[in-house]
């Protein structure tokens, strides 16, 4: 008989970051994940994570919303339902639940561990077929200081633990961030990729001024200098400078990649499991992103290994990544809570082996991390 699902478990954990986390939103200087332990009736373990930045600032789900839709809506729905037939599941919460896409992602992202665990083949090759076992991963400088920014690139680069890099910028008065932008890619050189991050923090005029500004400066990519809802604004800065634009806010899964799409904007996506829905949503909206001629971007939530992990597998299927990812947010936290680390270098990471994500929790780092009353 094949296996059913016996408890769902979600738990609030919290590791403090390196340094505070500058955008143009908030400053973190914690991460707060929920991490989802599913059991089966065979007494496997699927894990899940679901991750944002900064509560409520960065999105309309926290993780505290997030382990509540998991505990008193999805609970009670899963459990004892067959595991296996993770589409019928997915079919199942998006008929009993708008949105909530990041307690979604968690789940998905757990059912997919329990199955590649049963079947004994990684998640990759539920999801077709790892293509890449080591994919590229940038740094995100946002110290909030241009020098400290400049030793820590310096420091990654001569280590080669990355070579390209993300500056959020959209705190400050335009020509503020420009001339800090331009700074550290003089410090840098030619040889690094310079991105920028603006998090929505500019109308349009101030965008049209600020990307004209950062072209100049040999900035390679803007992402999401606008309103997230602002499809119009985008598309046409896209159509304005020939330093391109990555859409994030503005897109969560396929059907946004379709209507930005059709509203003629050129550019590319950060995809990111937690926007779509879960990892193998996210493939969907690459499917549409490369009918409609748009690059990918593996992007982040800032997860932890196990979401990491999970985004690396659906990221490892995809013939091109043209801008990379940026799957570095356990290298952003003081600890980790699994056993194995992923494992860093040469500019990027990794994709872990072993059946399922490949990633084991450390139970005493759980412990010692998990939210407390
Ligand atoms: C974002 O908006 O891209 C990704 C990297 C980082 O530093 O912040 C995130 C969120
Ligand atoms: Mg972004």
């Amino acid at each position: 008989m094949s296996a059913t699902i016996q408890s769902i478990e979600a738990i609030l954990v919290d590791i403090p970051t390196i340094r505070p986390h500058k955008l143009s939103m908030t400053t973190m200087g914690v991460q707060s994940m929920v991490i989802v332990r599913m059991k089966d009736s065979n007494g496997l373990e699927g894990l899940g994570e679901a991750t944002t930045i900064g509560g409520l600032a960065y999105g309309p789900e926290s993780p505290e919303s997030v382990k509540l839709t998991i505990d008193t809506y999805f609970k009670p729905q899963l459990i004892g339902q067959p595991a296996g037939n993770i589409n019928t599941l997915r079919v199942m919460l998006n008929r009993s639940t708008r949105g909530n896409n990041l307690a979604k992602s968690a789940i998905e992202t757990a059912l997919l561990d329990l199955q590649g665990k049963r079947l004994n083949r990684p998640v990759s090759d539920l999801l077709g077929g790892a293509i890449h076992q080591h994919l590229p991963v940038l740094w995100t400088l946002a110290s909030g200081d241009t020098d400290k920014d400049i030793e820590e690139a310096l420091g990654l680069i001569e280590t080669r633990r990355h070579c390209d890099f993300k500056l959020k910028i959209g705190s400050r008065p335009v020509m503020d961030d420009v001339r800090h932008v331009a700074a550290i890619k003089e410090a840098l050189g030619e040889s690094a990729s310079v991105r920028v991050d603006v998090n929505q923090a500019w109308d349009e005029a101030t965008a049209a001024k600020g990307m004209a500004e950062l072209q100049a400066a040999g900035i390679d990519l803007v992402e999401q200098p606008t309103p997230m809802k602002d499809y119009a604004a985008l598309v046409r800065l896209s159509g304005k400078f020939h330093l391109p634009i990555l859409a994030d806010e503005a897109v969560a899964d396929a059907k946004d990649m379709y209507n930005l799409a059709a509203s003629g904007f050129a550019g590319a996506v950060a995809m990111k499991i937690a926007k779509a829905g879960g990892p193998a949503r996210a493939l969907e909206q690459a499917a549409v992103a490369q009918a409609a001629g748009i690059g990918f971007y593996g992007g982040t939530l800032l997860e932890g290994t196990i979401g990491t992990a999970a985004a690396l597998h659906a990221w490892s299927t995809l013939e091109t990544l043209h801008w990379g990812t940026e799957m570095f947010g356990p290298l952003l936290m003081k600890d980790d809570i699994v056993v194995k680390p992923l494992n860093f270098h040469s500019n990027g990471v990794d994709l872990p082996q072993g059946p399922g994500l490949g990633v084991e929790i450390d139970e005493d780092k759980l412990n010692q991390y998990r939210r407390k009353a």
